[in-house]
């Protein structure tokens, strides 16, 4: 680990124990009984209070110790408002991964911090309070989860491979024809062992971070569901590019990570006619 800011380690640590205790906020409410759920820009995007209160906590007590950073996180950036990346350090945040999951009580959820520094990805933090799963890196350290290495696996065939996809926020019909024909040639021409979707873009990424699955696509995410992930997985010895096979970038709305770049390029080929619109 090479710091490209002298108190780098400082600002990791000090968002790893906020983490921690922001987690108790969600943990206590997922055992409570549901609270008011609301939605935002459709059906199917949800929020809680408890969402808002985790991101304020976070921000909060980052603000706090580090007045001059800023913050990109899901429920303080207003709808369709052009997300403003300097290279500051910036913590991305996304207070609840998964709240889907969480309003229905599936405990597959996450907290999600990344920081970046001069627009480089330096540090992630994934936390299921759930199951108690705290996943970690920073650049150059290796992947961690609950502080033992973790690492992506080395399957380079479909064949052989359990593959993560989900349907994103884009519910137009041709999005969703043309993403489950391409889904059905990966499934059926290629023979794939076998499909997941776990409701949260981080905990798909941590599956691929520790090898349980071995590759995830997806359109219509955004900066806070894969900044802190997208270290993860490359400290895990994963891959990270974009679904049409150009590098990745954490603001393009669309993902694809998996343990070996022979699966990528064979999940990618087979992904090519995704209608798929970021504005959507
Ligand atoms: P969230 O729970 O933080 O909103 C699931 O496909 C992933 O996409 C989750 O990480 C979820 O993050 C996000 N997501 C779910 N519904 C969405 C929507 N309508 N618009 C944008 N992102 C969504
Ligand atoms: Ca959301
Ligand atoms: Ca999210
Ligand atoms: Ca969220």
């Amino acid at each position: 680990f090479t710091a490209v800011h002298p108190d780098e380690q400082k600002f990791f640590n000090t968002a790893l124990g906020l983490v921690k205790s922001a987690g108790r906020i969600v943990r206590e409410a997922f055992e409570q009984p549901a609270s008011a759920v609301e939605t935002k820009s459709s059906n199917t995007d949800l929020v809680t209070e408890t969402d808002r209160a985790v991101e304020r906590y976070l921000i909060d007590g980052l603000h706090a110790a580090f007045p001059d950073h800023k913050f990109i996180g899901e429920e303080s950036v207003s709808g369709g408002a052009k997300i403003e990346w300097t290279d500051a350090p910036t913590w991305i945040i996304d207070p609840i991964d998964g709240t889907t999951n969480f309003v229905h009580r599936i405990p597959l959820i996450a907290i999600c911090v990344g920081l970046s520094i001069n627009k480089e990805l330096r540090g992630g933090i994934v936390y299921n309070p759930i199951t108690n799963e705290l996943y970690t890196a920073q650049v150059g350290t290796g992947a961690f989860k609950n502080g033992f290495p973790i690492h992506a696996s080395s399957t380079q065939d479909l064949s052989a491979a359990v593959v993560v996809t989900q349907l994103g926020s884009d519910r137009r019909p041709e999005m969703i024809s043309s993403f489950i024909q391409s889904y059905q040639t990966l499934m059926l021409k290629h023979n794939a062992q076998g499909n997941r979707s776990f409701g949260s873009a981080a905990i798909n990424m941590m599956m691929v971070a520790q090898g349980s699955v071995d590759g995830y696509i997806e359109y219509g995410i955004h900066a806070w569901d894969v900044a802190a992930a997208a270290v993860i997985i490359r400290e895990a010895g994963g891959t990270i590019i974009s679904p049409d096979g150009s590098p990745f970038n954490v603001m393009g709305r669309c993902v694809l990570c998996t343990g070996t770049p022979q699966l990528s390029s064979t999940i990618s080929t087979n992904f090519t006619h995704v209608q798929f619109q970021a504005e959507a």
